[in-house]
């Protein structure tokens, strides 16, 4: 492990390894110089860790630098290598032997990774064997492809459209509806605030560093997630850090972090942290919003202007109605662990000055998820500055450049996820048989467990389908879903599992056939340079041909489509390279004042730099206007009680704000006694989601003994005995998982974290195993945020913790399926 690490610091070459604590960093220089230096060829490449340039010689990737316009490129390129070379990669169409030799789909022994090797045909045909007797058999209610993920960047190859477009030419299916990331905040801001805000454009960063005097960094941890995005991404926003950085230090900006744990952005900005239980900020807010009110500090024409059920809401806070309890700052501290004065201190504070508040999503993937991006909004309207340039209340400046000016360029288009107009597909059969076609995203297990069950959703009722089929591509559900064990359960009731991917991850041990696609390296493609800053076009460049036995997704649907005589609808008779300049002419074409080159010119080039926008202020044409410019809400002002959502009757999200009880709560909650640690399954600091867990490595550079970091605090770790570097079973009722400790003051007792996307390594495919390498989702609950979002709730777990004794077993997750001949 130590030998690795060194092997792979050195790698790394002279610059900034020292320099680097934080970031997205110095630790890859960012000089392209060495180019001619070396043998071989540079190529292009743009991907979700930003735009680079790789070397290749001898038909192999030989080294990877950031794009010279990436000023703040994030290590994580240099897990690129380990991603294309892993041993973990798909390398030929596999089927699952018992599902293939056996009867009735042979769902007990599923997860049990024996696989055999079959040719590209005899897969394909077994896929549209598939499809046919589940069209015939039952109808369109019977097959789910509808789950999509964070499919590998590049507009041409956009997997999830590739699969999706290719099973529309086929028949209909089960789609879902909304996300892992923004489920509860996606769903409820549109009431709110009349948008999602989670993905809009957000006030930009020049703006807020020139005129705020305060911003609240809410459940958020923007140095670590703004390095990746959904395309490729700039890192521009780093720029900014390092200024908010200096300001802090000057004391021109009193920026306070509110988190349970000292993050990597508090770390880096050096600024005051204000720890708060988890799953408590509701509470925490009202006491906020109680002294306010009653100390009349709050902006009452901003209210009477610009808000709507002010008044229904303040009879609560006051104890009046609903609870009948006064929502003081001394409730609050009972169960958020802020003293009662540093609530009102805080209170006062946000009204003292300019107040930015900016939210992660962290958040709003708990029970009552809803809740506390409602409650910001609430206490952003008493403090009367939305829309304002540094004011207000932001939900996405942590992700993907939102914040970083735009330059009004339109980036190319993707692949049509859908079947041309005027196209039908070969079974025209809409006849869900009384189930619902569209399902909010995280229930798709319980339509396997409680099939025809009966749920409300965002004000609608929804009949879960009883699908007996399901096709993965560009996603990773055994990484996403929730609890382990369950989805175990569940999984016995699908007839058919397909995966697409070109990693062998957890899904494919549980699914029956498993195609090998290519990674974007093996292929042509183009894409947008930072997806709200519009700041380039980067052509990727394939790098290598396809490794092993695998093919583009393009290619992997184009004959599957020609099994039933589609494939010239599905390609439009085009190739490849064909898409790719067809895509970038249309986006030379909608873009006229950027007077993009011809085609070949830009490819030769591999970059286009289109420069810095124009700063914006969000909600600035509100404020100005607020009957012209009105909020999409139903009212068109900020709604501070929702006459919608009270008429929906829902218990656990009401007409306006409320602080609910959880399910399972640390610090004295529910379930404390028990299992008494908070486990906080955060995002990856270095890969993105279960992407580069398979890079071998770079994993190295992190692993414990081999197995995923659990951080814990020192005080915990005495308590049980546990030593950092020690192997450590985290347990609870719904399962068992091995860790490694990594002590660190920067979590406070009771709290733990695991960060999500953790390969999934179950000793066996028996229920409760134990899970060999730390996949959080293993522990989560699989429960809905509430009856309006249906949103995932995987930070509402608590867990237990033992340092592990007994034989120690090998790590099952990495590696590819055991093959039976
Ligand atoms: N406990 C817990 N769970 C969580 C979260 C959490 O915070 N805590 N976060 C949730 C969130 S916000 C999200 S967004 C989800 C993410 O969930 P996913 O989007 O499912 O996660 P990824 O690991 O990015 O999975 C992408 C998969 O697609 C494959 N892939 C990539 N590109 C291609 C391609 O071009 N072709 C094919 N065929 N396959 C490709 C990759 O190899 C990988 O297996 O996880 C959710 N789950
Ligand atoms: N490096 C990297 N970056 C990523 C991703 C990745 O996989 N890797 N994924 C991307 C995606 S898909 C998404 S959705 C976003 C996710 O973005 P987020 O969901 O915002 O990210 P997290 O890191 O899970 O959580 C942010 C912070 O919330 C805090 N927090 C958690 N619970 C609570 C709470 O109850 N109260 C308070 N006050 N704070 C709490 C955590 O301690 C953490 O510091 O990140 C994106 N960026
Ligand atoms: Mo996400």
């Amino acid at each position: 492990m130590s030998l690795s690490r060194r092997s792979f610091l050195k790698g790394l070459g002279a610059t900034g390894a020292a320099a680097s604590v934080i970031g997205p960093s110095l630790l890859v220089s960012s000089s392209a110089n060495a180019a001619s230096e070396t043998e071989g060829v540079w190529k292009t490449s743009g991907s979700h860790w930003g735009a680079f340039r790789a070397r290749v010689w001898a038909g192999k990737v030989q080294e990877i630098k950031p794009l010279e316009v990436d000023k703040y490129p994030t290590e994580m390129l240099n897990g690129i290598k380990g991603i294309i070379y892993s041993p973990s990669r798909i390398r030929y169409p596999m089927v699952r032997l018992d599902w293939l030799k056996k009867h009735k789909y042979a769902t007990d022994t599923r997860g049990n990774n024996r696989f055999v090797r079959v040719t590209w045909d005899e897969a394909l045909d077994l896929f549209y064997r598939e499809l046919e007797r589940v069209q015939k058999d039952y109808g369109p209610w019977a097959l789910h492809a509808g789950q999509t993920g964070w499919r590998q960047t590049g507009q041409m190859h956009s997997c999830n459209n590739h699969m999706q477009r290719a099973i529309g030419l086929h028949g209909y299916s089960v789609k879902k509806v909304g996300d892992y990331s923004t489920g509860a905040g996606q769903t409820i801001l549109p009431y709110v605030l009349g948008s999602t805000e989670v993905y809009a454009q957000g006030t930009s960063w020049e703006l807020i560093l020139e005129n705020s005097d305060n911003i609240i960094i809410w459940a958020n941890d923007p140095v670590k997630n703004l390095q990746v995005g959904w395309t490729c991404e700039t890192h521009e926003s780093f720029e900014y850090l390092e200024q908010l950085k200096e300001k802090v230090a000057k004391k021109e900006i009193n920026v306070i972090s509110v988190d349970p744990v000292k993050n990597k952005t508090q770390q880096y900005l050096g600024n005051e942290h204000l720890y708060v239980n988890p799953q408590t900020d509701v509470a925490f807010m009202l006491g906020m919003a109680h002294t306010l009110y009653t100390e009349d500090l709050y902006d009452k024409k901003f209210i009477e202007l610009y808000c709507l059920g002010f008044k229904e809401f303040v009879p609560y806070m006051m104890g009046e109605t609903k609870d009948k309890v006064e929502k003081t700052p001394e409730w609050a501290a009972e169960i958020c662990g802020v003293p009662a004065d540093k609530i009102r201190e805080f209170a006062r504070m946000l009204v003292s000055g300019r107040t930015q508040i900016m939210f992660g999503w962290c958040i709003q993937r708990q029970e009552h998820g809803e809740q506390p991006y409602w409650m910001g909004a609430v206490l952003a309207s008493m403090i009367g500055q939305i829309g304002l340039p540094g004011g207000g209340v932001s939900y996405g400046h942590h992700y993907s450049g939102i914040g970083v000016s735009s330059t009004g360029f339109g980036a190319p288009g993707s692949y049509p996820l859908n079947i041309d107009t005027g196209q039908e597909p070969k079974y025209t059969n809409k006849d869900y048989n009384g189930y619902s076609s569209v399902i909010p995203v995280a229930r798709w297990i319980d339509c396997l467990l409680e099939p025809g069950k009966k749920i409300q959703a965002n004000g609608s009722e929804v009949t879960l389908p009883a699908y007996k089929m399901m096709v993965i591509s560009g996603n990773n559900p055994w990484h996403h879903h929730q609890d382990r064990n369950n989805m175990k359960k569940a999984f016995k009731n699908l007839q058919t599992m397909v995966t697409i991917d070109f990693a062998w991850t957890a899904t494919c041990r549980f699914s029956d056939i498993v195609l090998p696609a290519c990674t974007q390296f093996e292929r042509n493609d183009i894409d947008g340079y930072g997806a709200y800053s519009g700041r380039g076009l980067v052509a990727m460049h394939k790098l290598v041909d396809p490794l092993f036995q695998s093919k583009t997704d393009f290619d992997i649907m184009t004959e599957l489509t020609a099994r039933w005589g589609r494939d010239k609808d599905y390609t439009r008779g085009m190739s490849e390279m064909e898409w790719v300049k067809s895509l970038y002419d249309g986006c030379k074409a909608s873009n006229p004042k950027f007077n993009l080159p011809e085609f070949e010119e830009f490819w030769e080039k591999g970059f286009l730099d289109f420069g810095k926008g124009q700063p914006w202020t969000r909600h600035a044409d509100f404020r100005e206007d607020p009957e012209i410019s009105a909020l999409g809400t139903p009212s068109g002002f900020i709604e501070i009680t929702s006459r919608t959502i009270g008429r929906y009757g829902y218990e656990h999200c009401q007409e306006h704000p409320m602080w609910f009880e959880k399910s399972e709560r640390s610090h004295g909650g529910p379930g404390s006694d028990k299992h008494p640690y908070w486990l906080q399954s955060c995002h990856p600091d270095k890969r993105l989601h279960s992407q580069m867990c398979e890079s071998e490595e770079f994993r190295a550079t992190y692993a414990v003994q081999g197995r995923e970091p659990c951080y814990l605090n020192p005080k915990d770790a005495k308590a049980k005995g546990i030593k950092d570097g020690d192997l450590i079973r985290v347990f609870n009722d719904r399962g068992q998982l091995l860790a490694g400790a990594v002590v660190s003051d920067h979590y406070p007792e009771g709290v733990i974290r695991i960060e999500e996307g953790a390969w999934y390594g179950p000793l066996n495919e028996k229920i409760g195993a134990i899970d060999t390498y730390g996949d959080p989702n293993t522990l989560t609950q699989d429960i809905p945020s509430s009856e309006l979002a249906q949103a995932t709730s995987a930070n509402t777990c608590l867990v237990n913790i033992e340092k592990f004794k007994g034989e120690v077993p090998p790590v099952t997750a990495f590696g590819g399926p055991l093959e039976v001949s």
